[in-house]
């Protein structure tokens, strides 16, 4: 099976390319980046070793480069996570956001169409979902949840999962969806929440909560997540959408506080600062609709998992130093410096 992976050299992608070596090593991955700010060929460099491991430099908004490689390697399963992922740097410039999360999907749907594919695989957010109160703990996203966004980051992802759906209705396009609540793990890019929050406290800097820091994600270990959507992509139901996510409901202030202990630095590293506009309340995942079809299950709590996680930050500073000694100095200067 040949298997095209987008966005492969960011954080979930390297993770599931890593995931799907151990768990069908005969299978021939090709992995399709555009190698942004958040694309790191360092997360790969393991992989990159392997024979059945091709990596292609390029845009999944253009088609001319789409198409070559459609031809070049046949795929069988398209999964696409490429994507800009980050909804502080979407309310700076949403632009670059409809570009790469619409139109790059649906130049890839027009290559599914154009040479045939046995799966085009949409790696969506439930941050589609819009957010839930903080005090009815009784509420999840189901995937009957309407469509309701808050950012032009989950706008854009809710305009992706709708073209991928209409290219199922209009042309038999085979497509599935699934939406994950937040992730975390290793080769996380450290502007996000936990890896920010784990190398600044490891220099002993400031570390930035949002508002008051009450807002609620539900955590899911990106192993896990991998685990999820390679089921999905070959045993789920075509045209259908699956909920991700394991019930690891944390406040914010939850979230620093662990992640503080773990590393034994005080508490007094906590700063409160202007909230994101918009900012979503809580996400909550209801994953019944996956467990009942095809058997999927967390397998890592968040207490492991955040142990593991700045474990793995700890052991790998390199990879996140070299990160923060370069363009991302300057996003974290402008983002915070008049917070
Ligand atoms: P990321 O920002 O770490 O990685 C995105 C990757 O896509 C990078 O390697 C980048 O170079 C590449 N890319 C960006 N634009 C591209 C383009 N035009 N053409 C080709 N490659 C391009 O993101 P992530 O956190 O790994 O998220 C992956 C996917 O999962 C995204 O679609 C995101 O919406 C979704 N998702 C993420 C989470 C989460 O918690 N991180 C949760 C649910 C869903
Ligand atoms: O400095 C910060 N301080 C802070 O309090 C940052 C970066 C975040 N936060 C808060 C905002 C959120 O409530 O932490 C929470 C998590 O923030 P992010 O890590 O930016 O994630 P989020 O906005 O929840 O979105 C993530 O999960 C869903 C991913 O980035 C998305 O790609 C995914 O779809």
């Amino acid at each position: 099976m040949n298997i095209l992976v987008t966005g492969g050299a960011g954080f979930i992608g390297s993770n599931f390319i890593y995931y799907q070596l151990e768990k069908h090593p005969k299978d021939k991955i090709i992995c399709l980046d555009a190698l942004t700010y958040a694309g790191n060929l360092d997360s790969l460099k393991r992989a990159l070793s392997e024979p059945n491991v091709t990596f292609v430099k390029g845009d999944i908004a253009d088609r001319q480069c789409v198409n070559t490689l459609f031809e070049n390697h046949k795929p069988d399963i398209v999964v696409n996570f490429a994507a800009e992922s980050h909804v502080d740097r979407s309310i700076e410039n949403p632009q670059l956001f409809l570009q790469t999360n619409i139109m790059g999907t649906q130049v890839l749907l027009d290559g599914c169409r154009k040479y045939g594919i046995t799966r085009f695989h949409q790696v969506g957010t439930d941050e589609v979902y819009g957010d839930l109160p903080l005090d009815r703990t009784d509420l999840f996203f189901t995937e009957q949840t309407p469509i309701h966004t808050s950012s032009p980051y989950s706008a854009s992802k809710a305009a992706a999962d709708l073209l991928v759906l209409a290219y199922y209705r209009t042309f038999k396009t085979p497509v599935s969806i699934s939406r994950c609540s937040n992730n975390y793990g290793p080769y996380h890019f450290p502007e996000k929440l936990i890896p920010l929050m784990i190398s600044r406290a490891l220099h002993d800097q400031s570390l930035p909560v949002y508002g008051k820091g009450e807002n609620v994600r539900d955590w899911l270990y990106v192993k896990d997540h991998c685990a999820a959507i390679d089921l999905v992509m070959r045993h789920g139901r075509v045209g259908e959408v699956y909920n991700i996510g394991g019930h690891n409901e944390r406040s914010n202030l939850e979230v620093v506080k662990t992640i503080l202990k773990e590393l034994d630095k005080p508490q007094s590293l906590i700063t409160y600062v202007t909230d994101r506009p918009g900012h979503d309340l809580r996400y909550a995942i209801d994953p019944t609709k996956i467990h009942d079809e095809l058997g999927w299950l967390p397998e890592t709590s968040f207490d492991e998992g955040i142990k593991k996680t700045v474990r793995w930050y700890k052991e790998n500073r390199s990879w996140w130093q070299s990160i923060l000694d370069g363009e991302y100095r300057n996003y974290y200067d402008k983002m915070y410096g008049d917070r």
